[in-house]
């Protein structure tokens, strides 16, 4: 089945698509990944044994649960920035007994809706405000008349490696200045680590890493008229030391012409297309990145120092 976007949506991949794929490094944006397709091979990506993020994150979390709790505070409004970690939320709302209201953030309708709903049915008393929007950009919070004492977003994954540290600071910013002064941020960030370690998480031996970095071009297929060949292209991932980041790639395994609506583009033998950065920060770094934005209030990090959780306020 095809998706069909209208008017100026569609203008704009195509905007987007086309601006990528004309600069001397050809990019596509990430977000092109997460069709349902896209959406499902991610979910799979979670539960490989290389990759370390998935697990270690929510073992952080439930090892720690009652603290965090309690940095999160009495009668809050919990924003999670992406409704798609429903165990990681669930664990959360189980240990937030004066919760006053949740409120998931995604651009995906269905999926949000569906996982409200099922939250829901789980627990009746809960009251769920879903809001349909994209995070990244700005956004305001629903009108909310439950009584609440302070606003703390969530946001898991290490979804903010990434956004390059320039992008990040700002999206942070945004995150600080629509939740208000004082509000909190539950936050995942991935940590430096052995450079094997992280290459094996972006190049995993059942090759779904691959799968799910080829899968974007069927997407983009799918929302613009273009005719990517995935056997042309194969996936390509590796840490680049000097910049704190896993690079992602596709590389064109042979010179061709892909054909963007009335645009036709150059690919040379071996160039590539940047899909994706996955930025690692240490602890220090990361205080660095937030500094003026919000204060670091506690750090957990699981004992291999792999990965770590964050509770940061905004000033
Ligand atoms: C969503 N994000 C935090 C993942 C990451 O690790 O950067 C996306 C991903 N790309 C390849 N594997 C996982």
């Amino acid at each position: 089945m095809n998706t069909h976007i209208q008017g100026d949506l569609h203008t704009e991949v195509l905007r987007e698509v086309i601006d990528g794929l004309s600069k001397t490094q050809k990019s596509l944006p990430s977000k092109f990944f997460y069709d349902e397709r896209g959406s499902q091979l991610f979910d799979e990506i979670c539960l490989l044994d290389e990759y370390y993020p998935t697990r270690t994150e929510l073992k952080i979390l439930s090892d720690n649960i009652n603290e965090i709790a309690s940095n999160i505070g009495d009668e809050c409004i919990l924003v999670e920035l992406g409704s798609g970690s429903s165990i990681k939320i669930r664990l959360l709302i189980d240990h937030l007994s004066t919760l006053a209201a949740y409120i998931p953030v995604d651009i995906s309708t269905n999926h949000l809706l569906n996982s409200a709903e099922n939250l829901k049915a789980d627990h009746p008393e809960l009251v769920i405000h879903p809001l349909i929007a994209d995070y990244t950009k700005e956004f305001s919070l629903p009108e909310i008349k439950e009584h609440y004492r302070t606003i703390d977003a969530f946001y898991p994954g290490s979804t903010i490696g990434n956004f390059t540290p320039v992008k990040a600071r700002k999206f942070l910013s945004r995150i600080a200045k629509t939740c208000g002064i004082g509000s909190g941020l539950l936050i995942g960030v991935d940590l430096k680590k052995d450079r094997d370690v992280l290459n094996a998480a972006y190049n995993d031996s059942k090759n779904v890493t691959a799968e799910f970095n080829l899968n974007i071009l069927k997407n983009i297929n799918k929302l613009v008229e273009s005719d990517f060949d995935l056997y042309k292209f194969k996936h390509h991932a590796f840490y680049n030391e000097e910049e704190g980041r896993i690079e992602m790639h596709l590389i064109s395994k042979e010179k061709q012409s892909v054909h963007i609506e009335d645009h036709t583009i150059g690919i040379e033998k071996n160039e590539t297309i940047l899909t994706e950065y996955s930025y690692k920060y240490t602890i220090e770094e990361f205080a660095k990145l937030v500094k003026g934005i919000y204060s670091l209030e506690k750090v957990w990090v699981d004992k291999n120092e792999l990965f770590s959780v964050q509770f940061l306020r905004a000033l």
